[in-house]
């Protein structure tokens, strides 16, 4: 690409970001505050043609004058039904919410399109004047929503929650909310159609009413300084009329901390103070302080831990100290239920098996997991790297990629940037070098250290060859200067190689900057097996693991790995009868929960590194 081109691209990418997807501004902290659920069963129609959306010569009911026309035909009472008589929410099936759609009907398994989802309710609010907020914590892919007949807005990103206030909508009997569910991957999405995991779609995760006073604590960040230990930081932003001047208390009793703090005229109050007794958040201490937030309106708790993360030359300090990340990819499957894991008792299930295998880190890939996670993450006493879907080849040219994955970033970062688990922000994973990409993924990192400066940023990246060798690996990619800390994905032995290659290779990492190794790992079935040079048995993956754990173990500024993966995941790329039938099968633990030979010398390994720290 010449200079010129590629100016204009960076220039475009800094452009403010008019055409950004449209919505509110996040509640956070949903899980303290007055919710009424509307998960449970919905009434959903398969609609691959979109015939509830586009009449024949495939002109979209909504719109303008008359936002919400489509759905409206879908809920019209028999009497009305006009245009799309062929509708009939009452009589269709039902599906439950929160959940994917592929693994509730067979029929659905492989199914990618829209699907109109239905809940009738009724609400009765506990004080006339407050605001309600509908919120929902995960759509996938793109989610246009309908109250009672009403466009009330579209969201687009499969893995991240979004609101919009709804108090003037709501009745007090037979609302309907309508959504139309659209999955199909699309070439400027982010991801873009080529991933290799299950394109799970529907309404994934929990949906709920917010109920709020007129003045609200909408959002805060109350964080340490990462450059000093004895302070807290952060602010508290209100959300209402006359929210200036407004006197906000900060009550953290175990640290005797009572502090009361003034709004500024757009209703956002700055927290600055000294703490001298803080009992320090780590995996070793995952302590959590009891915190409530008080406006005159308002009362909001949380439970936050207090620990800095910073790295100084190759190390990862943190609370000051050089930490070793003993870590696992995840994906968000409950392979024993089937399908997206989207629940505490996941989470558990899932985190429970890392802490097995020793992990203190883990990498949840490829995209925001819910909310659970980084919580019980922050209890359990696991860090943890978040990730937006930037996979593999992107749009990198086209401006509205680009705000979308911003908008990703963004909100998974207002969503859980409480939580002291959350160590790392990734802005990709494997994407092809180039100056678009570089530029893209460069903005992605601006945005996300100005949207939160206390942690860290890195990406999968890919390794090359040093000076044309190929014995010898370095890291030749110019966004390997932006972020703090160098991570790579690497599968000698697997797709390059066999397992003794291992033995034949160096790294030579140019930068002085701590390094992980974001992926390794090899196939396998569990039961299948062999001797050690047979693919597929858990031979092969054994011997891999530890083949691997010797080379990696000599990179000298290796600071942690996270293995692919936890657990065998599916993906529609793997297609091999009797091995994989859908199944990615690098996992450590089979779909069944069973764990195969190399758990247990990665188990090995992480545990002699534990007992070395001490
Ligand atoms: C990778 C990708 C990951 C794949 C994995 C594999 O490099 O980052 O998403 O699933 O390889 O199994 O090939």
């Amino acid at each position: 690409m010449n200079k010129i081109k590629s100016g204009i691209i960076f220039l475009m990418l800094l452009l403010p970001l008019s055409r950004i997807i449209s919505q509110e501004s996040l509640l956070i902290n949903v899980y303290n505050r007055s919710v009424y659920s509307l998960d449970g069963e919905w009434k959903f129609i398969v609609d691959p043609y979109e015939n509830g959306y586009y009449n024949y010569r495939l002109e979209a009911f909504d719109t303008k004058e008359n936002p919400g026309k489509g759905a409206y035909f879908l809920n019209a009472k028999p009497e009305n039904k006009s245009e799309l008589v062929e509708y009939d929410f009452d009589k269709s099936e039902t599906i439950k919410v929160p959940g994917d759609w592929n693994s509730q009907y067979e029929k659905l398994f492989y199914y990618e399109g829209t699907i109109w989802y239905k809940k009738s309710f009724d609400y009765n609010k506990s004080n006339n004047e407050n605001r309600v907020f509908l919120y929902f914590e995960a759509v996938n892919y793109k989610a246009e929503v309908y109250l009672n007949g009403k466009k009330i807005g579209t969201h687009i990103g499969g893995f991240t929650p979004f609101n919009f206030e709804v108090t003037s909508l709501l009745k007090e009997k037979d609302n309907f909310l309508i959504l139309k569910v659209d999955n199909k991957r699309i070439k400027d999405g982010v991801p873009t159609v080529n991933t290799d995991w299950w394109n799970y779609g529907g309404i994934t995760r929990s949906v709920k009413l917010i109920e709020t006073s007129q003045n609200f604590i909408r959002d805060y960040r109350i964080q340490l300084n990462s450059k000093n230990n004895k302070e807290i930081l952060g602010y508290i932003q209100l959300d209402g009329q006359n929210i200036n001047e407004k006197k906000v208390k900060l009550s953290i009793p175990e640290l005797g901390i009572e502090n009361e703090i003034v709004t500024d005229n757009n209703g956002l109050a700055q927290i600055k103070f000294i703490s001298k007794k803080i009992n320090y958040w780590s995996p070793g201490n995952p302590y959590l302080y009891t915190l409530t937030l008080s406006s005159d309106k308002d009362k909001i708790t949380d439970q936050i831990g207090f620990r800095t993360i910073t790295t100084q030359g190759q190390n990862i300090l943190l609370n000051g100290e050089s930490v070793y990340l003993r870590g696992i990819c995840i994906h968000e499957e409950n392979p024993i239920r089937g399908g997206r894991a989207n629940s505490l008792e996941d989470a558990k299930l899932l985190l429970t098996w890392a802490k097995e295998l020793n992990c203190n880190f883990v990498r949840l890939a490829h995209y925001p997991h819910n909310e659970h996670m980084a919580r019980l993450a922050d209890k359990m006493g696991i860090m943890v790297w978040e990730e937006i879907p930037v996979y593999w080849t992107i749009s990198w040219e086209n401006q509205e990629t680009y705000n979308n994955a911003e908008n990703q970033l963004t909100e998974v970062i207002s969503r859980d940037k409480n939580r002291a688990s959350v160590i790392i922000w990734s802005m990709a994973n494997e994407t092809p070098t180039s100056e678009p990409r570089t530029a893209f993924l460069t903005n992605l990192a601006k945005k996300a250290r100005k949207l939160d400066p206390s942690r860290l940023i890195s990406a999968a990246l890919e390794q090359n060859n040093f000076e044309g060798n190929p014995a010898i690996q370095t890291l030749d990619d110019p966004f390997a200067e932006v972020v703090d800390v160098l991570s790579f994905n690497q599968y000698i032995g697997w797709y390059n190689g066999l397992p003794a290659k291992c033995g034949e290779i160096t790294w030579k990492i140019t930068q002085d900057k701590p390094v992980l190794i974001s992926e390794f790992g090899a196939g396998a079935k569990y039961g299948f097996h062999g001797d050690s040079l047979t693919r597929w048995t858990e031979e092969y993956q054994e011997y891999l693991y530890t083949e691997t754990l010797k080379m990696i173990n000599n990179i000298s500024q290796l600071r942690g790995f996270t293995p692919w993966i936890l657990v065998d995941f599916r993906s529609p790329r793997r297609h091999l009868p009797g091995i994989q039938d859908g199944w990615n099968r690098k996992g450590l633990i089979s779909d069944k929960g069973e764990k195969k030979k190399a758990f247990f010398i990665l188990k090995e390994f992480y545990d002699k590194k534990a007992a070395q720290k001490k």
